[in-house]
C-alpha cells in the first residue's frame, strides 16, 4: 500500500505544478481544464476515489496536500474565469448595441441666462451695423470717470460707488462699460458704431435687486450727422426686436454727466401689454435703459472734433433686461449658479 501512496503523493505533486502554472487565453480553455481536473471524472476527483484506500497512517498528510490541489485548481479556474469573461464584455460587441447615440445618456450644460440675452442684445445690435468692443475690467481713472466728465470731486461720482484697487488708488474696477468706448475714441476715427457687452462692479450692498457686480451693454454711435431722432428710432427698433412687434418705447428727460440732453426709456409692460399690472407698478410702463446725445465736451477729451461730429449713447443692465424677459423676481439667482434654475435656459448644442 505504501507505494500506490506514493504513487499518488507523486501524482499529486505533478498536477499541483501543472495547476499553478495553468493560464487560459480563452474562456473555452478554462472550462476544458475545470473538466480535466475537477469533473466527475477528472483527476483531482478521481484522486480524491483512490484517497478511500489509503493507509491511515498516510491519510492526514495525503489529505492535506489533496486539499490543497483541489483549492488551488478551483482558485486558477474562477481567476481566469472571471478576468476573460470581463474582457470578453468590454472588448467585443457582445450583446451591446454599438449604434445606440451616447448623447441622451450625458448631462447636458446650457448657457447662462445672462449670456443668452447677452448675445440676443448684439445679434440685434449688428443687424444694424454696431460692431462689439471688449476692454479691461480694471480700469484706470481717466477711462472710467474723467473722461467721460466725471472728474474727481464731481457729485456724479457718488452715484456708482466704487471699487478702488489697493495697491494704486488711480485704478478701479470698472463701473460702467462706457470706458471701453473712451478707449474706442482715443484711437478710431469716426464713424464709430460699437456696443461694449461686460461685467462691472459697484460697492453695493447685494438685494434681490442689486449685486456688487452686474452686466452692462453700453452702446455709442459717433458721425458727422447723428441726431436725437436716430437714437429714439435705433431704441424703438431695439425694443421690439427684444421684446416683440407691439411694444412702444416712451422717453423721460434725465441726467447723466456724460449725455446732454439725456434720457430714460421705457418700454410698454411685456406682461400687461400698457393695461397696468404688479410688474409696471400699474403704470403701464417699465424702465429699460438709460440714453442721450453725447456731451460734446466728451468728444473732446477723447480727440474727437465736436464742431464736426456728434453721437448718441445708450446704456442697458443685462440682468434688469433678462429678469423682464423672463419674469425673474429676485437678481440674486443669476450669481448662485442653482443648476435647477440654469437648466431652463437654452440647452447648450453639441
Ligand atoms: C461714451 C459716452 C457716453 C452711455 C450711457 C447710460 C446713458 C445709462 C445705465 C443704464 C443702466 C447704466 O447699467 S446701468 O446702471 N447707463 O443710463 N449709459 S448713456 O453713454 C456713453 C457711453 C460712452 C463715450
Amino acid at each position: 500500500m505504501p507505494d500506490k501512496a506514493n504513487t499518488m503523493l507523486e501524482k499529486i505533486e505533478k498536477l499541483l505544478h501543472e495547476v499553478e502554472g495553468f493560464t487560459a487565453q480563452t474562456i473555452d480553455q478554462v472550462e476544458e481544464y475545470r473538466i480535466k481536473w475537477l469533473s466527475k471524472k477528472g483527476e483531482i476527483t478521481s484522486l480524491f476515489e483512490d484517497f478511500r484506500s489509503v493507509p491511515n497512517e498516510m491519510k492526514k498528510e495525503m489529505g492535506q496536500r489533496l486539499n490543497e490541489l483541489r483549492n488551488k485548481a478551483q482558485e486558477q479556474i474562477n481567476f481566469f474565469k472571471e478576468k476573460l469573461e470581463t474582457v470578453t464584455d468590454t472588448n467585443t460587441a457582445g450583446n451591446l448595441d454599438l449604434t445606440i447615440p451616447a448623447y441622451p445618456s450625458i448631462q447636458m450644460g446650457s448657457r447662462h441666462p445672462l449670456s443668452v440675452t447677452k448675445n440676443e442684445i448684439i445679434d440685434i445690435f449688428a443687424r444694424i451695423g454696431f460692431t462689439v468692443s471688449d476692454g479691461p475690467e480694471i480700469e484706470d481713472d481717466w477711462h472710467n470717470f474723467s473722461a467721460l466728465n466725471t472728474p474727481e470731486n464731481h457729485p456724479a461720482r457718488d452715484m456708482q460707488d466704487t471699487f478702488y484697487v489697493n495697491l494704486n488708488p488711480e485704478m478701479v474696477l470698472r463701473t460702467q462699460t462706457s470706458s471701453v468706448q473712451v478707449h474706442i475714441m482715443e484711437y478710431q476715427k469716426p464713424p464709430i458704431r460699437t456696443i461694449s457687452p461686460g461685467r462691472v462692479y459697484r460697492n453695493e450692498a447685494i438685494s434681490a435687486r442689486a449685486h456688487c457686480q452686474f452686466h452692462q451693454v453700453e452702446g455709442l454711435y459717433i458721425d458727422d450727422q447723428v441726431s436725437f431722432a436716430d437714437l429714439k428710432q435705433t431704441l424703438l427698433y431695439f425694443a421690439r426686436e427684444m421684446f416683440g412687434a407691439k411694444t412702444e418705447i416712451r422717453l423721460r428727460p434725465s441726467y447723466f454727466p456724460f449725455t446732454e440732453p439725456s434720457a430714460e426709456v421705457d418700454i410698454s409692460c411685456t406682461l400687461c401689454g400698457g393695461k397696468g399690472c404688479n410688474v409696471c407698478k400699474y403704470t403701464g410702463w417699465v424702465e429699460i435703459l438709460g440714453c442721450g446725445m453725447v456731451d460734446p465736451q466728451v468728444l473732446e477729451n477723447c480727440k474727437i472734433d465736436s464742431n464736426k461730429f456728434r453721437g448718441f449713447a445708450f446704456g442697458m443692465g443685462i440682468e434688469r433686461i433678462t429678469m423682464l424677459k423672463y419674469q425673474i423676481k429676485d437678481l440674486r439667482l443669476f450669481f448662485e449658479n442653482d443648476a435647477r434654475f440654469l437648466k431652463q435656459f437654452s440647452p447648450v448644442s453639441l
